[in-house]
């Protein structure tokens, strides 16, 4: 693994710098489409056609380069598979969203059906066989789109940081995430020099200029701006939102809260997740204890980005990281749990 800056303030990039970085689909941080898979044994061929389109047509976004064109060195990807070790954390965190009634799950205006597979069809699907498929389609790409993505500071284990998650997951928006676990050194001091005291969720929207706190004034404000303007029934301000929050992050019992970091990822990650998925969750929680600053490529169930993310890798799972500060890029939680902690944890 190479090296990553040493965390302290002064090794860390400057917020101004990452910000910069962002700026312009060009600048961002590099999508799946730069980290090109070979042939592995699991689906040789159809890995090394998708890989090829993509390598053309995104020939321009090479800032923070990761796998080589033809590579992929990551673990296999094994779709619904709980790595042994990890059956307590991935059982607990499908509990917080069963008792969110599955809340950011799901797109706005979810639908799924079975349908006739088209001929010659290669792109994802939930499941398919014998000539049929369940696909999933939502209201998502009707809603207007920003251009940049929103910046949030919030850490995992917060009950209205969770609600604008579930937020941002049901309209399928892009999110530069700013972990702001508790005794964090680098994004809680900067959310209060933003904002002007240490409140979580903090919201700062480049597309229109606006920041604010307020989980209820952040989710209203979201499907206003990125939505049809109707809030959906488990994320409107009641009794039942609120407990619900509360009791959903009981199972994680503190995961994703206090800050147990030891070097700065300078460049902020691109992870694919949303926030239903308990195999996502436990990756987010690691992303938050070290403080990882991520650009999360929401993909709930009936998101059009599924469809982008089998395009780039020739197969859909989640969670999916790309790492352009050491060109690594791997699906499976369990291993990139592993590898977080290996390289930005205490002990890297
Ligand atoms: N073994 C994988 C399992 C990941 C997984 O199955 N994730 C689900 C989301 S909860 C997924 O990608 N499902 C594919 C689909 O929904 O089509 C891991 O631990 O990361």
């Amino acid at each position: 693994m190479k090296p990553v800056a040493a965390h302290s303030r002064a090794a860390r990039a400057p917020l101004a710098t990452l910000a910069g970085r962002l700026v312009g689909p060009e600048a961002l941080p590099r999508g799946p489409g730069q980290a090109m898979i070979a042939g592995r044994d699991w689906d040789r061929p159809r890995l090394g056609r998708t890989v090829r389109g993509v390598a053309t047509r995104r020939a321009t976004a090479t800032e923070g380069s990761t796998t080589k064109e033809g590579e992929y060195n990551g673990p296999e990807p094994k779709r619904f598979a709980i790595a042994e070790g990890n059956r307590v954390a991935v059982l607990t965190a499908a509990v917080t969203t069963i008792m969110r009634f599955g809340s950011g799950a799901l797109t706005k205006g979810y639908k799924a059906s079975i349908d006739k597979t088209p001929e010659g069809f290669s792109g994802y699907a939930f499941v398919s066989g014998n000539g049929r498929q369940v696909n999933e389609s939502s209201k998502v790409a009707e809603f207007p789109r920003p251009n940049q993505p929103l910046e949030i500071y919030e850490f995992e284990g917060c009950p209205f940081c969770r609600k604008a998650r579930e937020a941002v997951s049901i309209l399928d928006l892009d999110v530069l995430f700013y972990p702001c676990p508790k005794g964090g050194t680098t994004y809680r001091p900067k959310a209060v020099e933003l904002g002007g005291k240490a409140q979580f969720p903090y919201l700062v929207d480049p597309n229109t200029g606006v920041s604010m706190y307020e989980s209820d004034d952040i989710i209203k404000y979201l499907f206003d701006t990125y939505g049809d303007g109707e809030v959906p029934f488990l994320l409107s301000p009641s009794f039942l939102t609120a407990v619900s929050c509360g009791l959903a992050m009981l199972p994680r019992a503190g995961k994703g809260t206090t800050f147990a970091g030891g070097k700065a990822a300078v460049k902020p990650i691109v992870y694919w997740g949303y926030e239903g998925s308990p195999f996502c969750k436990i990756v987010r929680e690691t992303l938050v204890e070290l403080e990882i600053p991520h650009l999360q490529k929401s993909c709930a169930r009936g998101s059009p980005k599924r469809q982008e993310l089998y395009k780039y890798m020739g197969l859909f799972q989640v969670p999916f990281i790309e790492d352009p500060n050491t060109g690594v890029s791997m699906f499976e939680s369990a291993e990139i749990i592993k590898y977080l902690r290996e390289t930005y944890g205490a002990q890297a």
